[in-house]
């Protein structure tokens, strides 16, 4: 059934499965990327695409994977997400029948789970569209701003403070590459490994300027190591949502549990879903 084009073709629990083992094998295989992962990156895909929606016009979100197309290919905040495009190609090639959209997200959803993070519980659904449904730039967030900026974006997606903080938590996750967003290096100590770190790391480092020649971000003063954008500082900053940080950081296991219930939220804003489509939760490769 694997090669069966769409129109034939009613894909099951364990074919969606069977998709997610290919991409997490893909995952182990592929360990000479950037930390030693695609996994990162694939969450990044997953967000961008379903990150541009907005709730009034009910324009974006991840039914139409139209980053596939210039212009939104071509907009700064996409810069390197071509590597996980291209890393899902094969995976696309393998099982035809499945959306570029419904894959993105699958491709999201994969590597959160097999990076440790929570269960991710995943719907399909998504129909691709074509050039005509790209967003206007401007829709993702940019990270030399603050509180405010971070929260009109992400109230059009029709987010809360909550809920933003507990999203951001991703950041536990990957790292800055000055050859996509000009900013360099990584949040936390284990960037392929989905942890609270991001809001302890926030709590209890010292924060100070960076001094170079690039865009203005934090680094550690102890170790110098590791980063924060202006846009993660915020969430210091600002007493509403530094408690939720406070939270998060206290307790990994209450940042799993909202981190998966908002990022379901976000992976299936402006998606179409009718009675008919299930929800599975997937095993991971090691289960
Ligand atoms: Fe993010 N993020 N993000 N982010 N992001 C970057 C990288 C990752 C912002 C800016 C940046 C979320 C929210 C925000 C990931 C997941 C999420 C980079 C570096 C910038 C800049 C890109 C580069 O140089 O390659 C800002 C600003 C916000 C909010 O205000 C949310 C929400 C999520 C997911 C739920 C992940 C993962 C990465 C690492 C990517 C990689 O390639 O390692």
């Amino acid at each position: 059934t694997q090669g069966a084009e769409a129109k034939d073709f009613k894909p099951e629990f364990k074919d969606f499965q069977a998709v997610y083992n290919e991409i997490a094998k893909a995952l182990q295989e592929n360990d000479d990327y950037d930390d030693g992962s695609y996994g990162p990156v694939l969450v990044r895909l997953a967000w961008h695409a379903s990150g541009t929606y907005d709730k009034v016009t009910g324009t974006g979100g991840s039914n139409g994977a139209t980053m596939r197309f210039d212009p939104e290919s071509s907009h700064g905040a996409n810069a390197g997400l071509i590597n996980a495009r291209n890393f899902l190609e094969p995976i696309k090639a393998k099982f035809p029948w499945i959306s570029y959209s419904d894959l993105w997200i699958l491709g999201g959803v994969t590597a959160i789970q097999e990076m440790q993070g929570p269960k991710i519980p995943y719907r399909p659904g998504r129909l691709d569209r074509d050039f005509t449904s790209c967003t206007p730039d401007g829709r993702l967030p940019d990270a030399a701003q603050g509180a405010d900026h971070v929260r009109n974006i992400f109230y059009r997606m029709g987010f809360n403070d909550q809920e933003i903080v507990a999203l951001a938590g991703a950041h536990a996750l990957g790292r800055c590459h000055t050859s996509n967003s000009g900013f360099d290096g990584p949040w936390t100590f284990s960037p392929t490994v989905m942890t609270n770190d991001y809001f302890k790391l926030l709590i209890n480092s010292k924060w100070q300027w960076r001094k170079w020649d690039g865009p203005k971000q934090y680094e550690d003063k102890e170790t110098k190591s590791l980063m924060m954008l202006p846009a993660d500082i915020a969430f210091i900053q600002d007493k509403t949502f530094k408690q939720t940080v406070e939270k998060y950081a206290a307790d990994n296991d209450v940042f799993f549990k909202d981190f998966s219930a908002v990022i379901v939220k976000l992976f299936e804003l402006g998606v179409p879903f009718t009675e008919a489509n299930p929800t599975y939760v997937f095993k991971t490769l090691e289960q």
